[in-house]
């Protein structure tokens, strides 16, 4: 009697199918659908799955929004007046980073990219503490020694803001395979933009996630941008979500533009996470409505037509439609909210101008117990030129 062929191969401890015609499996051989509850009018798709969501937690993260447009909108004025140096908004995204911050629990981790200063102030950052650091003064957190943006709160769990692209991603691994030792009840949410999806970190990081079984969401704000280079020029795949597959961890795309999608993805992916101790993936399709940075002019590089297209898909209106429909909030309050928080964020931008910038000694110090010889010396040379170029530091010599 003939044994029969086999139809798999043993290697390494797992089963691989066997197959005796030669087919390449296609680059886009898997392309996934975009999760959307609320509709680009306000409404809701009949029958769509919804998120647990009370009045209380919509109204905060309405309240998260409200503030972050009207901050956003002051402090770029600012900067341009010359107040400070450098400012980076949210506009278009606040739907994507609120509805995240949202769905997880404030002891959980969040390491951001830069662009998410909305979960940070749905942790309950003040717009005072923003102020001290977009200023640079003595009672920011990390003593003027930040650009500005660059904030970060142990209290709030938020870590503080790298510069260098994707510097947060496998950082976020560590942090959330320590959770998984102390046995937590913690996951970590790490931001970061398709750009910096890009950067070998990221693929290392999703790899030894996947590998070690780490409780991190990783979350792309997919915002069609990485300063002037499209997204049609970042990747060939089908955007980010479908490169989980290949690491072997859950994977979502949602549109980063409805809230309660968001909100319902990642509330799902903290349970998943937490159960099942693995990495997910989240992909928020957005759109970057604002200039990449202070320093960035986009009329070099896309219409106006397009943001102004997108501006009109504003996550915020949509969720304020859905808010009011559900007489949660009326317009009337939305108003006043908007008008509490002009006269706030002014209010906090006279007052941190007024607070004196860091004694310039506070540069050497905190990174070693007791500065060590060599800093000492460069502290002097440094204090040396500032009085020979006629500088002095304010506060230094009292
Ligand atoms: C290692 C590194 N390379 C380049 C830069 C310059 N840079 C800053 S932001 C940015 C674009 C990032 O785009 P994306 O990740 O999509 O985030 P977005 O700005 O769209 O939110 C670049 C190239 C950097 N900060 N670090
Ligand atoms: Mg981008």
């Amino acid at each position: 009697m003939n044994e029969p062929l086999p139809t798999s191969l043993t290697w390494n401890n797992s089963t691989l199918s066997l197959t005796h015609q030669l087919a390449f499996v296609a680059g886009d051989a898997l392309s996934i659908p975009t999760l959307q509850i609320l509709k680009p009018d306000g409404r809701l798709h009949a029958a769509a799955d919804m998120p647990e969501l009370n009045a209380e937690t919509a109204l905060r993260m309405f309240d998260t929004c409200v503030f972050t447009q009207v901050f956003d909108e002051r402090m770029l004025s600012c900067q341009r007046q010359g107040r400070i140096s450098f400012y980076m908004t949210c506009v278009g995204e606040e739907g994507a980073v609120v509805g995240s911050a949202a769905g997880l629990h404030d002891q959980d981790m969040i390491l951001g990219q830069y662009r998410e200063h909305a979960a940070l102030r749905y942790r309950g950052f003040t717009t005072e503490q923003f102020m001290n650091q977009l200023f640079s003064n003595e009672k920011d957190l990390g003593k003027g020694r930040q650009m500005p943006v660059h904030y970060g709160s142990k209290a709030l769990h938020y870590q503080t803001i790298s510069s260098p692209l994707a510097t947060q991603i496998p950082q976020a691994v560590g942090v959330a395979f320590g959770q998984k030792i102390k046995q937590s009840d913690q996951v970590t949410l790490c931001y970061f933009g398709e750009g910096a999806a890009s950067e070998g970190d990221c693929h290392a990081a999703m790899n030894m996630a996947s590998v070690l079984k780490t409780p991190v969401i990783f979350f792309c704000r997919n915002n069609a941008y990485a300063i002037s280079t499209p997204a049609t020029e970042q990747y060939a795949s089908d955007g980010i979500a479908v490169r989980a597959v290949g690491y072997g961890m859950p994977s979502i795309r949602v549109d980063g533009n409805d809230i309660l999608a968001v909100l319902l993805a990642v509330q799902q992916a903290r349970a998943l996470a937490l159960r099942t101790q693995t990495p997910v993936l989240i992909e928020a399709m957005t759109y970057r409505v604002g200039a990449h940075s202070s320093s960035d002019d986009p009329s070099g590089y896309r219409l106006a037509e397009e943001a102004e297209a997108w501006q009109a898909l504003s996550a915020i209106t949509r969720f304020k439609t859905w808010l009011i429909e559900k007489e949660w909030i009326t317009q009337a309050q939305c108003d006043a909210l908007y008008e509490a928080y002009k006269v706030e964020v002014l209010a906090q931008v006279k007052q941190a101008e007024q607070v004196a910038k860091p004694v310039l000694r506070t540069m050497i110090e905190d990174v070693y117990a007791k500065p060590t010889s060599q800093l000492e010396q460069q502290y002097k040379q440094l204090k040396q030129h500032l009085s020979a170029s006629g500088l002095t530091m304010q506060q230094e010599e009292k």
